[in-house]
């Protein structure tokens, strides 16, 4: 055995056990510390992240003499995964921040601790470095850690331009004078420039940007009017669709477009055209009943592999909004999975394509689609892109996001919610709206509901 995957599969084999001094104890130790190794490697969605991050943030803000708690890295520029947790605090007096630290109840291995810096994996596997700086240092740690590494470089070099040298203790004049680093403002102000926001920070032209003083407004979750991808009990969601709807007004939205999935997709109980005929009526029913929320007809129509739809025009026609999704046939060559989502774009009845790459963070790769390709056929056919709440897709992708801004297609922000909860998603694909430079006017469901009718209108036939 000369491989940790050999060790892996000699141990679920059984043959380690089989070994003299080995028993089936040693075994199982094996193939947890192998289990324990592939998680810590991997990176951690966002969501997940969260979860860990938020407690240990308050655990650690409850410590006395503890003052800033910050979570930096690539999880404070909003991405998708984690690596790790750059947790940075500043603190006053007698703090024992590092003793408190390493002794959180969820720490499963100490790998370092110093004075001033600490790093943990915690029982999930997510490893965490905390970093405790001087509190005229803050802004300058802060800028620092929150990266991206690229970023930092070009905003070093603007420095040195500048005859100023900018680390993660401070901006110093080069005969060692402190000039800036106690807010993270004083560090882009160091070099001329306004405080850009950590999203954009990823070495993609935001300096530039600002430079220009043509940064972005970011949208916020407050300028989404509504969601246009939710499922219901008719297919595999687990509420109805008047559930749907109060909890969609709850999360104030005034819109809410049904989409349930169609018969090709039989996992999910996909609607035949009589049954999604009949959630139409019901559709209508309820919209006489209800106050303060509108409900739009959709389907989530399966692109079949061919570039197909699964419904039948006639029925097609009679709905507010197509929007067509792969669930299928994920491993077809570029250039079949292309022509296959164009054609499906360009038909009579479309709306906007669903979760474009159909990744699933963790256990599906994205699939081999030209997608600049397919922002050109949006623009060209004038339909949309969603960019998909759900943890595991976040889909389209910030860059493409940014590409497709940039060519004047609009972006969907939809929570493909399954339950009521889910319009809490919502705000992860604002994250990811926001790495990809978007602005309120660069998303279709911020519109207004009549502005959004008509918007639709134009991909409907
Ligand atoms: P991750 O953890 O892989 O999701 O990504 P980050 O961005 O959190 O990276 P990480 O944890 O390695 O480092 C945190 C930040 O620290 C990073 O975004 C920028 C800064 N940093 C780390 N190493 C370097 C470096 O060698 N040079 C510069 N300028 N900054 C660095
Ligand atoms: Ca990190
Ligand atoms: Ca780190």
């Amino acid at each position: 055995i000369e491989t940790l995957a050999q060790l892996e599969a000699a141990a679920r084999a059984g043959r380690v056990r089989e070994l003299p001094g080995f028993g089936e104890k040693t075994e199982r130790g094996i193939l947890d510390s192998i289990a324990t190794h592939h998680v810590a490697r991997q990176r951690v969605q966002r969501q997940v992240a969260h979860q860990f991050a938020e407690p240990l943030v308050t655990y650690l803000q409850a410590m006395p003499g503890v003052d800033k708690v910050v979570v930096a890295g690539s999880y404070r520029r909003g991405k998708e995964t984690v690596g790790d947790l750059d947790i940075l605090a500043t603190t006053h007096g007698e703090s024992r921040v590092m003793e408190h630290f390493v002794h959180y109840d969820e720490v499963a291995q100490i790998i370092s601790q110093g004075a001033t810096r600490a790093t943990v994996v915690l029982r999930s596997g997510l490893q965490v470095d905390l970093r405790v700086v001087e509190q005229h240092s803050f802004g300058a740690a802060l800028h620092y850690f929150t990266g991206s590494k690229a970023h930092n470089i070009q905003l070093r070099r603007l420095g040195q331009q500048r005859g100023l040298k900018i680390n993660e203790y401070g901006v110093f004049r080069r005969d060692g004078q402190w000039v800036g680093g106690d807010t993270e403002a004083s560090v882009f102000e160091s070099v001329g420039l306004p405080p850009i926001p950590p999203e954009l920070r990823e070495g993609r032209g935001e300096i530039e940007a600002a430079q220009a003083g043509r940064l972005p407004t970011l949208i916020s979750l407050s300028n989404l009017a509504g969601d246009l991808h939710v499922h219901t009990l008719a297919t595999d969601g687990h509420a109805t669709i008047e559930e749907m709807a109060r909890a969609a007004k709850a999360a104030g939205l005034s819109y809410l477009a049904i989409t349930d999935h169609t018969r090709s997709l039989t996992v999910a109980h996909g609607l035949d055209e009589a049954r999604l005929a009949q959630q139409l009526d019901e559709i209508d029913r309820l919209n006489e009943q209800l106050q303060g929320i509108t409900i739009l007809k959709g389907s989530e129509v399966e692109i079949l592999e061919d570039g197909s739809l699964d419904l039948s025009e006639a029925i097609l026609a009679r709905l507010d909004l197509v929007i067509g999704g792969v669930h299928s046939q994920f491993h077809l060559s570029s250039r079949k999975q292309t022509l296959r989502i164009l054609r499906a774009m360009n038909s009579r009845y479309f709306s906007i394509l669903a979760h474009p790459s159909a990744r699933l963070l963790g256990e599906r790769q994205a699939i081999a689609v030209d997608m600049q390709q397919v922002i050109a056929t949006a623009h060209q056919r004038g339909c949309y892109l969603e960019l998909n709440s759900q943890p595991q897709r976040l889909d389209l992708t910030d860059v493409y996001s940014q590409s497709a801004k940039e060519q004047g297609v609009l972006i969907c922000i939809n929570s493909d919610g399954h339950s009521a909860n889910d319009f809490a998603l919502l705000e992860g694909g604002i994250e990811q709206a926001r790495r990809g430079w978007l602005s309120k006017e660069d998303v279709l469901n911020t519109r207004p509901l009549k502005t959004l009718r008509e918007a639709l209108r134009a991909t409907m036939g």
